[in-house]
């Protein structure tokens, strides 16, 4: 076998309270049903699976205002964050197969726990930066980004099961890849805090290669950092990847979302990576299923090294007549 030194820790978080609808806890057995670590085995990274996470079953939890399901998504993100502290301190890069995007709070708070400070990079269709007094839907994966950065600290209410937590993400350190469905609460958010944001706009006007060239520039601007990248799937094109809860059109193509993490990946930074937001029960037909978890796994492969034009291992020899 042939280990460059790549190597990935996954975690499977079945998770799916952090919205209303069933399904997306089936996102990690899907994608390692999909065939996720013999592919990155087959292309020479080392591969161990944690497992799943075991939740709390939390039954009496009422509204926190017009905030749903706050005791379990505040449960289940502290069990999260102390299993992505164990995949790094083993030395693995996390990879965390969600589940809904509630699940960024725990991974990102227990990525920066085990290695301090870190850039973050979000692909998504959505900020998810409501603070929970913000949010009109009540959902938590919407309001992820709140609660870990340090500037909004003052605007987050105490909250049952989230004392645990502290914020550890400064707004210079983050980046935003693919927005197009921005609440008011939200760009005023992003505006006041002067946050990094390449929408689908930005998208169009430069290109990805441009977006992902200055997206690294302006991190390693600000000291070069452990890269959390947080990728919802609903940031690509759903026409690609149908089968996620809130899809918006527009979004990413098949190459330009693969491109992003080839970009990445190439930073030799990349520290941890969330896959979040696949539902099956979303979808119309299985080839919907197929085409979304197929896409969740080549996005995944590329983070890890896999490149379009090809791969060899270091040692790679030609054959002796
Ligand atoms: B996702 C919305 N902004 O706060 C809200 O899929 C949508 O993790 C959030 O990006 C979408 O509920 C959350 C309307
Ligand atoms: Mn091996
Ligand atoms: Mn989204
Ligand atoms: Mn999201």
């Amino acid at each position: 076998h042939h280990h460059h030194g790549r190597s990935a820790g996954i975690i499977g978080a079945p998770f799916s309270r952090g919205q209303p609808r069933g399904g997306v806890e089936r996102g990690p057995d899907l994608i390692r049903a999909a065939g996720l670590l013999n592919r990155l085995h087959e292309q020479g990274c080392a591969v161990k699976d944690y497992g799943n996470v075991a939740f709390e079953d939390v039954v009496q939890d009422e509204p926190v205002g017009l905030v749903k399901r706050v005791r379990a998504v505040g449960s289940a993100n502290q069990r999260l964050s102390e299993a992505v502290q164990a995949v790094k301190r083993d030395g693995h890069t996390s990879v965390m197969l969600g589940g809904d995007h509630s699940l960024a709070i725990g991974s990102i708070h227990g990525h920066s726990a085990a290695v301090g400070d870190l850039s973050v990079v979000w692909v998504d269709a959505h900020a998810d930066i409501n603070t929970p007094l913000s949010s009109y839907t009540g959902n938590i994966h919407g309001q992820p980004m709140s609660y870990l950065l340090h500037e909004l600290h003052t605007k987050i209410p105490v909250l049952p099961n989230f004392s645990w937590l502290k914020p550890c993400v400064w707004a210079k350190d983050l980046v935003y890849v693919g927005l197009r469905d921005v609440d008011p609460a939200e760009h005023y958010i992003l505006k006041l805090l002067g946050v990094k944001v390449f929408s689908m706009s930005e998208v169009d006007q430069l290109g990805v290669s441009r977006v992902m060239e200055e997206t690294c520039d302006y991190l390693s601007a600000r000291g070069k950092k452990p890269i959390h990248l947080s990728y919802d799937i609903d940031a690509i094109d759903p026409s690609v990847t149908p089968v996620t809860g809130t899809p918006v059109a527009g979004g990413l193509t098949y190459r330009e979302g693969v491109y992003i993490a080839e970009h990445l990946s190439q930073t030799g930074l990349l520290s941890a990576v969330d896959l979040v937001e696949v539902n099956p029960l979303r979808g119309q037909t299985e080839e919907d299923v197929r085409s979304t978890v197929s896409t969740a796994v080549e996005l995944l492969l590329a983070c890890f090294g896999r490149l379009r034009g090809g791969n060899h291992p270091l040692d790679y020899r030609l054959p002796e007549p």
